[in-house]
């Protein structure tokens, strides 16, 4: 069995502390200010902050590696090497930001030898595991049936069991690492028109998430995640919220659909397909990103600020529905980060969801609600702007001051000399595979 590597340095919870002392009271006065003017509003900033201290999202193991195109990759020299460095450098997002307890690990990119002492390591760190990613979209080495053609949909039918024990197996080191949730993306899809039988690839996909589903725990959930294309470039078997919805609602009520933003294509209103999805109960989880064109897994709130904010306009709205039932969707971050420090662009991207999701709550919703039923096009909107046009900074920072976290999260890690240290510790044998490519 594998050595179990040392944590290494570690930013401790005393230096934030000071780095905070030194910026607190400038804080204090940004934060009195926004208070009155959100009090004059009738909204009691104390109220937001807790509200924003409670949100936590989970961070993919894969996105502590370097990143890449399918061009290149340029690692730093201390990017973690193995899980356990991943879940040293995710510790150090989480002191940061106060709002990361959990990693989403990749199988079998970031499969553990042995689960029980891999849970040991995690929670030392404070660190617990979110959602378990299969994956049967890239052969492995050994693997007897190749997934060129497909998995969970292939034709073949030995090719389906195979890709459906792996899912089994996910399920089985996800219940021994105390993880709740499984996220299934397949590629299977056509790059060609003829290559694939709709109907039929549909249909088979679907017999065999059942057979996933007929092995998920009690307490589990099972996130099914749509995707228009790529690497299929024609169809894709399960290519949007539709299918994804039409799969979930026959597995059951333990199914629900991922939305990952960078999956749809250009225009598509996400924030309506976010409630469309709650609105039939089926609203599983998110996978956080960014983008310009398409799956470009940017930095979530980089380039769509507007849109993160409206997405969380409809979350906040369903979460104070009374009619909306048992609703708790599942917030992971999906990105590759292929320029940026990856622990400097998670915080980056965990500030950014928070503000949206502050912003949110700042929504005037019972004069929302009289305008749109007294069809005032033009207050309707402003109340969305008016909202939106605050800068929430200060609530985002004493809601993580208010956790021991860093008021200024990159400010802190930059002085904690965190990456020169890893550059030492880490020596990079071989550059490795981590990231999204
Ligand atoms: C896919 C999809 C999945 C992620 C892989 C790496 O496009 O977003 O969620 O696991 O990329
Ligand atoms: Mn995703
Ligand atoms: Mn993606």
């Amino acid at each position: 069995m594998a050595k179990i590597p040392e944590a290494g340095f570690k930013i401790g919870k005393d230096f934030v502390k000071e780095a905070n002392d030194r910026v607190y009271s400038d804080l204090q006065k940004d934060y009195r200010s926004l208070g009155e003017q959100l009090s004059r509003r009738g909204i009691n900033i104390d109220k937001v902050t807790e509200d924003v201290a409670k949100f936590s999202v989970a961070i993919p193991s894969w996105a502590l590696g370097t990143g890449g195109t399918r061009f290149g990759r340029f690692p730093n020299d201390s990017e973690p090497r193995n899980i356990y460095e991943k879940l040293v450098d995710a510790r150090a997002v989480h002191l940061l930001t106060g709002a990361t307890p959990t990693v989403s690990l990749h199988i079998p990119w970031d499969k553990p030898d042995d689960p029980n002492a891999l849970l040991k390591y995690a929670a030392d760190l404070g660190i617990s595991f979110d959602a378990m990613n299969s994956n049967t979209f890239q052969d492995q080495p050994g693997q007897k049936h190749s997934y060129k053609f497909g998995s969970l949909s292939h034709t073949k039918s030995e090719v389906r069991r195979q890709a459906i024990e792996h899912n089994w197996e996910v399920i089985d080191i996800g219940v021994r690492l105390k993880s709740r949730a499984l996220t299934v993306w397949i590629g299977d899809g056509g790059s060609f028109p003829g290559q694939v039988h709709f109907r039929r690839s549909l249909r088979r996909v679907t017999d065999s998430l059942r057979e996933i589903y007929s092995r998920l725990p009690d307490d589990w959930q099972i996130f099914v995640e749509y995707k228009p294309y790529e690497p299929a470039f024609y169809s894709t078997v399960i290519q949007d919220w539709g299918t994804a919805y039409v799969i979930t609602a026959e597995l059951g009520p333990k199914a629900g659909c991922l939305v990952d933003l960078g999956h749809h294509l250009p225009n598509t209103n996400v924030e309506m397909v976010v409630s469309r999805l709650i609105g039939l109960g089926k609203l599983g989880g998110f996978h956080f990103n960014d983008n310009k064109y398409s799956d470009d897994d940017l930095a979530s709130g980089s380039i769509k600020p507007y849109q993160l904010f409206l997405i969380f306009n409809e979350l906040v709205d369903a979460a104070l529905d009374p009619k909306v039932k048992n609703f708790k969707p599942a917030y992971m971050i999906d990105q590759s980060h292929n320029l940026k420090d990856p622990i400097e662009e998670l915080s980056q991207t965990v500030d950014e969801i928070q503000r949206a999701y502050a912003k949110a709550l700042l929504v005037d919703r019972a004069k929302l609600n009289d305008y749109q039923e007294e069809n005032d096009v033009l207050y309707a909107e402003a109340t969305l702007k008016a909202a939106f046009n605050y800068d929430v900074s200060p609530i985002i920072a004493m809601a993580r001051y208010k956790k021991g976290a860093a008021i200024d999260p990159i400010k802190v890690y930059r002085e904690s000399g965190y990456r020169a240290q890893k550059d030492k510790e880490r020596k990079q044998e071989k550059k490795l595979h981590s990231g999204i490519v």
